[in-house]
């Protein structure tokens, strides 16, 4: 008897996963992998249900002879393992992304003469419904909300990029690149207070009000699923702080990182060239522990940010407050830096982590940009924020575009650099 894999990586069982068993019976003995949660996150698949609840489902499945645990999205292991005559997928995976998955498992088959078997990828209007409510379902507050103390419980670095609108939101959640027959994809969405700032044509300096920003947020969380942290600036008096922190949690965001400045707050990039004031270690210790008091779910994070390498303050006073910070609960700690050497910072997450393994570190390598995610998390690191590149790509795009047209009295100049409009029509998908 042969045997035939294909690997599940769902949620729920639609026409579609019982075509392939169907197929894949007329080779031989069916063995299914499930996509493990760890395989499933990096997907961008999030679990709605256990593991266990996805195993058993598969199991009960006509035509199954055996279910096993696949941890990879790439089959490598599995195949290994198994050593299927048959690895059976829908055709979907022979372009895009998933083509190096296949390319991957082809020549995995072809050592031992295994064969891969394509089957018409079932994308029926009933699939396409199902697929969407998954989508729907993960984006809702109880399950987004969540998904950002997954991430860290399963990722080994959770690499977030900056978001402002509807549309930088499809980008965080929508591009997929392939890198050395691995998928590779953003786990999460900054709301970054600049950026949202820079957005509305105003200054970053808690100038946009937080009805504001809670729109903004609503945007971005109308058309995606990935977990938002949220950039509280200082957070505000803290009597207003409360506030926030209950409303962003209702929202269904996952963090506030809140930074211990006090009065007029400027970007910290700009650092001892604008004044600014770093508030005592008591009162910001005070504002953490207010929000802790005011959250409602085990889930939401208060990330405390310190400034002390930014306003020049030195490593001792930045290790200080990171402890006291932990010590009033704070669910994280940023440190911040705006040398273009990453020294200092990794030197901070070395020392804070001889006496503290457990607290997640968040860093954004604006200005030490070389640093790589692998140099980050072998120092510890557990969030990198990618935090205003989409916006510093596009003003320069558009800057350009409306020189260039004003130059020439026409936009025919400007056209090849242009998305087609075909494109821009069918970009956002419709219900
Ligand atoms: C932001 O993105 O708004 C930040 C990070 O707070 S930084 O601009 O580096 O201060
Ligand atoms: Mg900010």
């Amino acid at each position: 008897m042969k045997t035939v894999y294909t690997c599940f990586c769902t949620d729920v069982i639609h026409e579609g996963h019982l075509n392939i068993i169907q197929k894949a019976r007329e080779y031989g003995e069916v063995v299914v992998g499930v996509l493990s949660d760890r395989a499933m996150i990096r997907f961008n698949r999030f679990p709605t249900i256990s593991f266990e609840e996805r195993v058993q489902i598969v199991r009960e499945m006509d035509g199954v002879s055996r279910v096993v645990v696949q941890d990879e999205i790439a089959y490598d292991e599995v195949i290994r393992q198994i050593r299927p005559d048959y690895v059976i997928h829908g055709d979907n995976w022979i372009s895009g992304p998933m083509k190096a998955v296949r390319d991957q498992v082809e020549a995995a088959l072809k050592e031992y003469g295994g064969e891969i078997i394509d089957v018409p990828y079932t994308y029926n209007e009933n699939v396409k419904r199902i697929d969407a409510r998954i989508r729907e379902k993960v984006g809702m507050p109880e399950y987004r909300r969540k998904r950002l103390r997954l991430l860290l419980s399963l990722c080994p670095i959770v690499k977030t990029i900056e978001v402002h609108s509807g549309l930088t939101g499809l980008i965080a959640e929508k591009t997929i690149v392939e890198r050395g027959g691995e998928l590779d994809q953003f786990d999460a969405m900054w709301v970054s207070s600049l950026c949202d700032s820079t957005a509305k044509g105003k200054p970053d300096i808690e100038l946009v009000d937080m009805t504001s920003r809670f729109r903004t947020i609503d945007d971005i969380m109308e058309v995606t699923t990935k977990p938002i942290i949220f950039d509280g600036d200082t957070g505000g008096l803290i009597e207003h702080f409360v506030y926030t922190v209950r409303t962003l949690e209702r929202m269904g965001v996952s963090a506030i990182i809140i930074e211990d400045k006090t009065g007029l707050k400027r970007n910290s990039l700009f650092g001892t060239e604008v004044s600014q004031t770093q508030d005592t270690v008591e009162h910001f210790c005070e504002k953490i522990a207010a929000g802790k008091r005011t959250q409602l779910t085990d889930a939401f994070m208060i990330i405390a940010r310190i400034e002390s390498l930014i306003l020049e303050q030195g490593m001792e006073d930045a290790l200080t407050r990171a402890r006291a910070y932990v010590g009033a609960g704070a669910d994280g700690i940023m440190i911040h830096s705006r040398r273009k050497d990453p020294a200092e910072i990794l030197q901070f997450c070395d020392l804070f982590r001889q006496e503290d393994q457990r607290t997640p570190i968040v860093v954004v390598p604006t200005s030490f940009n070389s640093v790589t995610e692998e140099e980050l998390m072998a120092h510890g690191v557990n969030i990198v924020i990618y935090a205003n590149q989409l916006t510093r790509s596009a003003f320069p795009a558009m800057q350009r575009t409306a020189v260039d047209i004003l130059k020439n009295h026409r936009a025919r100049e400007v056209d090849e650099r242009l998305m087609p409009i075909g494109e821009i029509l069918t970009l956002i998908d419709e219900l």
